[in-house]
């Protein structure tokens, strides 16, 4: 495809080869209709890269189906300011054989959840990852580990298309940003991840409120529970970790999703290494968040459990009792 006048430079961040990128041109340019999906309890890289893209494709006429596939099928409160979430139909009212989808963020076909029988059938698959446990399930696999964040490879895969950046496209691929990079500090941030932020930033979004958004607010009842889980936490041989019940949230009815920030407190330990929160879902099992300062590497240890996600910042799920899960993880962590 041609450079439109305008256009940034390709980014050399980003290493997909040109053939793959030519083929999964190739495959959207022919569709009618694109079913997307990205990962279970959506963060703003996967719903935000996944919408980005959505409303590329929207504006090349194509129809457009977007989704994610959690039992209980809403998206988080902290993300409800994305735009396009008209683009959303909830996991039963998703193709059930696309001919062609593509997944965002989304390191396995498990983590897709009840669109799991989607991707199996879907005729072509395209993969959109930056997962480095991503082993390729596509048709075509845009998976690229070095990149900080999947909105890295939406906005590449967006001026392939021959797309360019409004306002709304901009926000969606933002919140990709700032989520992954923990807003540019994580080790992950690379000069390519600012030089993004730019070209996003120039559309006008409004950085400030798309913080606020993501970070700044929470209901009275997260302070409450917050502080629960903070009574409670344990330091010891440079794991700090503590855990957060279905119990806690309901005093205050406070939805699983509203826990996400909890491990930013936990993990400013002087003393560990390595931080972990347990959060007990509705279904009553422990999903476990855990991060390293950059020692120790979490993913290859989350993997171990069953889990999966970044050298310093993974996650797995458990179905044993907090200390139970702790002095499995606890053992695994000596290892490394
Ligand atoms: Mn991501």
């Amino acid at each position: 495809m041609r450079d439109r006048p305008g256009r940034p430079a390709r980014s050399g961040s980003v290493t997909v080869s040109e053939d793959a990128w030519e083929r999964a041109v190739g495959l959207i340019s022919e569709a009618d209709e694109v079913a997307l999906a990205c990962h279970i309890s959506p963060d703003g890289d996967a719903l935000g890269s996944m919408l980005a893209v959505g409303f590329v494709l929207r504006s090349m006429g194509k129809r457009v189906a977007a989704s994610f596939g959690d039992r209980d099928f809403t998206v988080p409160r902290l993300l409800r300011f994305l735009p396009g979430q008209d683009m959303l139909v909830p996991p039963d009212r998703y193709p059930a054989e696309p001919d062609l989808m593509i997944t965002f963020d989304s390191p396995s076909i498990a983590r897709l959840g009840l669109l799991e029988g989607s991707v199996r059938r879907a005729r072509t698959l395209i993969v959109v990852d930056h997962h480095p446990s991503n082993e390729g399930f596509g048709t075509v696999d845009l998976i690229d580990a070095r990149a900080a964040a999947t909105a890295m490879l939406a906005e590449q895969l967006i001026y392939r298309l021959g797309g360019s950046l409004d306002r709304d496209i901009a926000t969606c691929l933002y919140a990709g940003l700032v989520t992954d990079t923990g807003s540019f500090r994580h080790s992950s941030t690379s000069p390519a991840a600012h030089q993004m932020a730019a070209r996003l930033v120039a559309t006008g979004l409004h950085t400030d409120e798309i913080a606020r958004e993501l970070w700044d607010r929470a209901p009275f009842g997260y302070l409450k529970v917050l502080a629960a889980a903070l009574g409670r936490v344990t330091l010891d041989d440079g794991l700090v970790w503590t855990y957060v019940t279905r119990v806690d949230r309901a005093a205050y009815g406070l939805p699983y999703t509203e826990l996400e920030g909890i491990i930013d407190v936990v993990r400013r330990t002087d003393e560990a290494d390595v931080a972990a929160v347990l959060k007990e879902d509705d279904q009553g099992a422990w999903q476990v968040s855990t991060r390293s300062k950059g020692r120790i590497d979490v993913a290859h240890v989350c993997a171990a459990l069953g889990g999966g996600g970044h050298h310093n910042a993974a996650g797995f799920t458990s179905y044993d009792s907090p200390e139970a899960t702790m002095a499995k993880f606890r053992a695994l962590l000596r290892e490394a």
